[in-house]
């Protein structure tokens, strides 16, 4: 970085008044006597080159083809330096249009695509998230961002958390240091400022600071559990050191068990919606489990049964697909009352078979929560032979907590950073749905399959799984 070019900067920024002193309320909710504002810069293109050319000699960790400024304030800078460099650029809707065409981003890219986002100013790092989830989300990949200043007050080790590194231009400790040697601001003043920096070293992403949830570990678990797929799925996870089951939902059998040879080193277990498949052949169960077996993870058919306890016995067992002979886990909805479990039971209990309970979901307005999670708790209990846990979005936050360790959470909408879809799925990172919300198990679909590695992807998202279940311990 050249410091010469650097220091002109800064002095360039307090001219415009980009750079305030007195007493600012920021977006975290902390009160700061120094701030940063610099949308003032749209009204001086001389700064925004300076600042486009000092961002384009910021290394990456990986190289982009793509830029995407968080609005608004960083679209001008964005747009610079796209034009620069040659480089397109994604925009991302702050608020997403209900009608037209709905999109979250515009802008042409190809999945697998690496991003690099720009940003005038990191506090939290909420901002760069909220950018990052919307492209993630459509299986681009983020791993770094560029900012002009970073407040130093924990967005570099959030980001970092969600697989972020943040690079900058500078510091606010830098500012000041300009400031106060060009006597720009008085030495009570620069104090002060450095004196409210050491006072917010650590800025939580609003939101995301809830209480810890202290749990016991699998193997103790897998000890209490009543059935025995619950027991074997403890087994797994502690024997992989995984707690990742991915969401296969490809359009192909074909796709689906190259998947499944992919991803299955990683995964404690790999759910399916064998009723997406075009391509599907008796022998599927066969192949399926046969790699299943290899790669010691266990096979969950998301089948979501919904209906009276004599129908769904016919559904688990026959049809064409014939689930029962080779899914190990089920799931069931609660809104038939206990008969459909007293249905799935009778026919998966003798072959060892598990049941989930879907005491919530994790699309936006769904209407399993409050009562209704409480009534499936209370439908697991009676049947603990056979349920081996939930799926789960947010189960500290539940009224009635299953009295069972050997109830197992598992939770859907998971990606590296928080957000959602067109089409209402919503997204939590593997931290949080671990620490912050007490389930166990992360499934990642989109993350996965969109990504140009899937089993790099998956092993990442394994890692972070994981390092989230040791540190909730
Ligand atoms: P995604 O790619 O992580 O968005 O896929 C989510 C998967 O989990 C998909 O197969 C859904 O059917 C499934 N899912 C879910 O998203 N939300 C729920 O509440 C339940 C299942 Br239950």
């Amino acid at each position: 970085m050249d410091a010469a070019a650097l220091e002109a900067l800064i002095l360039d920024l307090h001219a415009i008044e980009a750079v305030k002193l007195g007493s600012f309320v920021l977006k975290s909710g902390i009160t700061s006597p120094i701030y940063l504002d610099l949308r003032a810069l749209v009204s001086h293109p001389r700064l925004l080159a300076a600042i486009a050319a000092l961002l384009s000699s910021l290394p990456a960790t990986r190289p982009y083809a793509i830029l995407c400024g968080v609005p608004y304030t960083a679209l001008p800078i964005a747009s610079v330096l796209s034009v620069d460099r040659g480089l397109p650029m994604l925009m991302r809707r702050k608020e997403v249009k209900t009608h037209g065409t709905a999109k979250a981003i515009e802008g042409a890219f190809r999945a697998g695509d690496t991003v690099l986002i720009i940003e005038d100013l990191v506090t939290s790092g909420a901002s760069v998230l909220e950018t990052a989830a919307p492209l993630r989300a459509e299986g681009l990949v983020v791993a770094d961002a560029f900012v002009v200043v970073d407040r130093e007050q924990g967005g570099r080790e959030n980001l970092a958390a969600n697989g972020i590194t943040l690079h900058s231009l500078m510091t606010l400790t830098e500012v000041l240091a300009v400031l106060l040697k060009h006597g720009k601001v008085t030495e009570e003043k620069a104090a002060e400022v450095k004196q409210f920096l050491d006072a917010n070293r650590k800025v939580t992403v609003p939101g995301a600071a809830k209480p810890k949830v202290v749990r016991k570990g699998f193997p103790e678990r897998a000890a209490l559990a009543k059935n025995p797929m619950g027991k074997k799925l403890f087994e797994v996870m502690e024997a992989k050191q995984s707690n990742l089951c991915v969401s296969a939902d490809v359009g192909t059998a074909k796709e689906l068990l190259e998947l499944a040879e992919k991803v299955g080193s990683e995964i404690c277990m790999l759910k399916t919606h064998v009723d997406i498949l075009s391509d599907f052949t008796p022998d599927f169960g066969a192949k399926l489990r046969s790699i299943a077996e290899k790669h010691n993870f266990l096979i969950f058919e998301d089948r979501k049964f919904a209906d009276i306890g004599n129908t769904v016995t016919m559904q688990y067992e026959g049809g064409i697909f014939r689930i029962l002979e080779w899914a190990d886990i089920v799931n069931a909805h609660v809104i038939p009352g206990p008969g459909i479990v007293d249905g799935l039971k009778l026919k998966g209990l003798p072959k060892g078979r598990g049941l989930l309970l879907l005491a919530e979901m994790s699309s936006a307005g769904n209407l399993a929560q409050g009562d209704y999670t409480a009534a499936a708790v209370k439908i697991a209990e009676q049947h603990s032979d056979f349920v081996i846990g939930f799926i789960s979005v947010n189960p500290a936050s539940w009224s009635v907590a299953p009295s069972s360790p050997a109830f197992i959470h598992a939770t859907p909408g998971v990606q590296m950073v928080s957000g959602g879809d067109a089409l209402g799925q919503q997204y939590t990172t593997p931290y949080s749905v671990i620490n912050d919300r007490g389930s166990d198990i992360i499934i990642v679909g989109r993350g996965i399959i969109k990504a140009s590695d899937p089993e790099q992807t998956a092993r990442e998202y394994r890692v972070q799984g994981w390092q989230a279940y040791l540190s909730s311990l």
